[in-house]
C-alpha cells in the first residue's frame, strides 16, 4: 500500500527531526538579511495566481443585519449572505474555490481564509497582500483548497471578526486516515452584541479605561455576554442527532475574537485525529483546550445512549459556557442533557503526532527570529519585539529557507500566534496557530519558506493584532 508505506515513511523522518529540534544558536536579525552561508538548491516555486475555472463558485455578500442566538434575543451584527456565521463552504481536496465577496457594508473590508496557504494575493490581509475592498465594490478570491481540512473565513479588516464576519471552510479529504460514519461542524464563539471596540477607543466593559483586567501588564475583556456554537447560545442549543454505534466526526473551530476555550463532551471520550486540520495520530482525550483561531477534529464512538452536553468554557472569562446537545435517537423527548464532569485527561500539544512531517525544517534552521511578546507599558498596545504594527520592521527571509521563530511571552495572558501562508512545526504536530502560554511561556515552531511573497505573522487575539501584535514577513531575493 502505498499510502501506508509514504505514512511510515515519513513517521521515521518526523522522528529524526524530534531529534534535531534542540537550540540551533543562529540568530537572524528584524531589519537585516545576513547571509545564511545557504544559498541555492533550495528553490521554491511561487504559487501562481490560480486561472483554471472553479469546481465550486460561490458569492458572498458582507452586510449589516440580525441574528438571533436564542428565540428571546435579536442582536444587530453584520453577517455573510444573511447568516451567522456566514455559510459553510465545503469543497474537495485539490478543487478550485473562486469567492466573489461583494462588500455592501459602509466601510472597507477583506476576507482571509485562515490556515490554507493559498497564492499570497488572494490571502486577504488589507493593505499587505490587497488593497481593502471599499463599500459597494466586489473582489474574487480564487484559490486551490488543499491541504484537506478544517479550516474558517473571516474578515480580516480591524475588528470585524468580532461582529460576525466568520463562517466555516471544510476540504474534504478522498481518503481520511480515520473511519467515521457523519460529522458535525463546531464553531464555537464568544458573544458580543454591541460594537466591538478598543479600551483606547473606550470600548471593554462600557467604562474604558483598564480597570479591573490585571493592571498594567494585563488584559481587559471585551464585554461578552456568553458564547455560542454555531450561532446559538445556550438556552437555545443545538441538537446532534447520533445513532447508537455510529463513529462521529466533531470539527471544531475556535472562531472566537479574544477566547480560550476548554471543550468537553459529556459522557463520552474523544479521539482527536487532526490539529488545525492535518491529520495526527489518533490520541484520546476529555477535553482540549484551544484559542481563537486553532481547530480541533475528534471522532467519538456513540456508545452511551442519551442527552449529553457538547461544553465549551472560556478559560479567560467568567461568562456562562456555549453549549450544544448531542442526543441518541433513542433518547426520546424527555430528560434534560447531562453536563460533563472535570476532566482528568486534557489534550497537550506534547500529545499530537502530525502523520506525514512537514518538508524543509530537518536539521538547523537557515534563520532564526527571537521574538519577545509584551504589553506597551502605558497604552492599550501589544508588541512583538517591543513594535507595534503597522510601524514594525518586517522579518525578512529567504524562498527556500528553513525558519524557525521561537517566542517568549513577557505579558501574563496567552497569545495563539498564527502564521499565514504556510504551516509550522511544533513539537510533532503540524498547525497554523499555536497558543505561547504567558508569564514566560515559550514556544518555538519552524517553517519552510515555500510561498514567496508578504505574509502576516500575528496573535489571534484580534484586540491584540488590533492593537499591535503584528509583523510582516517578507521573502526577500
Ligand atoms: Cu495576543
Amino acid at each position: 500500500m502505498p499510502h501506508r508505506e509514504q505514512r511510515s515513511l515519513s513517521r521515521r523522518r518526523l522522528l529524526q527531526l524530534t531529534g534535531a529540534t534542540t537550540l540551533g544558536a543562529f540568530a537572524g536579525c528584524a531589519g537585516q538579511l545576513p547571509d545564511t552561508g545557504n544559498d541555492g538548491g533550495r528553490e521554491v516555486t511561487p504559487r501562481s495566481t490560480v486561472t483554471d475555472e472553479p469546481d465550486t463558485s460561490v458569492s458572498l455578500t458582507a452586510a449589516s443585519g440580525t441574528i438571533r442566538p436564542s428565540p428571546e434575543t435579536s442582536t444587530a451584527n453584520w453577517t455573510y449572505n444573511e447568516q451567522f456565521p456566514g455559510p459553510e463552504l465545503r469543497v474537495q481536496e485539490g478543487d478550485v474555490l473562486s469567492v466573489e465577496l461583494t462588500n455592501d457594508l459602509r466601510e472597507e473590508t477583506t476576507i482571509h481564509w485562515h490556515g490554507i496557504p493559498v497564492p499570497n494575493p488572494v490571502d486577504g490581509v488589507p493593505n499587505v497582500t490587497q488593497d481593502p475592498i471599499a463599500s459597494g465594490e466586489t473582489f474574487t478570491y480564487t484559490f486551490r483548497a488543499e491541504p484537506a481540512g478544517t479550516y474558517f473565513y473571516h474578515s480580516h479588516v480591524g475588528l470585524q471578526l468580532d461582529r460576525g464576519l466568520l463562517g466555516p471552510l471544510i476540504v474534504e479529504e478522498p481518503n481520511p486516515h480515520v473511519e467515521y460514519d457523519r460529522e458535525y461542524v463546531v464553531v464555537v464563539d464568544d458573544y458580543l452584541p454591541g460594537e466591538p471596540r478598543l479600551p483606547s477607543d473606550g470600548g471593554m466593559g462600557g467604562g474604558g479605561g483598564m480597570g479591573g483586567g490585571g493592571g498594567m501588564m494585563g488584559d481587559v475583556r471585551p464585554p461578552y455576554e456568553g458564547h455560542l456554537i454555531n450561532g446559538r447560545l445556550p438556552d437555545d442549543p443545538q441538537t446532534f442527532d447520533v445513532t447508537e454505534g455510529q463513529r462521529v466526526r466533531f470539527r471544531f473551530v475556535n472562531a472566537s475574537s479574544a477566547t480560550v476555550f476548554g471543550v468537553r463532551i459529556a459522557g463520552h471520550e474523544m479521539t482527536v485525529t487532526h490539529a488545525d486540520g492535518q491529520p495526527v495520530e489518533p490520541v484520546d482525550a476529555d477535553s482540549f483546550v484551544f484559542g481563537a483561531g486553532e481547530r480541533y477534529d475528534a471522532v467519538v464512538e456513540a456508545t452511551n445512549p442519551g442527552k449529553w452536553f457538547v461544553q465549551a468554557d472560556a478559560l479567560d472569562g467568567n461568562e456562562p459556557p456555549a453549549r450544544a446537545v448531542v442526543e441518541y435517537g433513542s433518547a426520546g423527548d424527555s430528560g434534560t442533557p447531562q453536563p460533563p464532569s472535570s476532566s482528568s485527561n486534557r489534550l497537550q500539544y506534547g500529545d499530537l503526532r502530525a502523520v506525514s512531517a512537514l518538508d524543509g525544517v530537518s536539521g538547523r534552521p537557515d534563520r532564526t527570529f527571537d521574538l519577545t511578546l509584551s504589553r506597551g507599558r502605558d497604552e492599550y498596545v501589544w508588541t512583538i519585539d517591543g513594535q507595534a504594527y503597522p510601524d514594525a520592521d518586517p522579518l525578512q527571509i529567504r524562498p527556500g529557507e528553513h525558519v524557525r521563530i521561537r517566542m517568549t511571552n513577557q505579558s501574563p495572558v496567552v497569545h495563539p500566534m498564527h502564521l499565514h501562508g504556510h504551516f509550522f512545526q511544533v513539537g510533532n504536530a503540524i498547525k497554523d496557530t499555536v497558543i505561547v502560554p504567558g508569564h514566560r511561556g515559550q514556544v518555538t515552531l519552524d517553517f519552510h519558506a515555500d510561498n514567496p511573497g508578504r505574509w502576516l505573522f500575528h496573535c489571534h487575539n484580534l484586540y491584540h493584532l488590533d492593537a499591535g501584535m503584528a509583523r510582516v514577513i517578507k521573502y526577500v531575493e
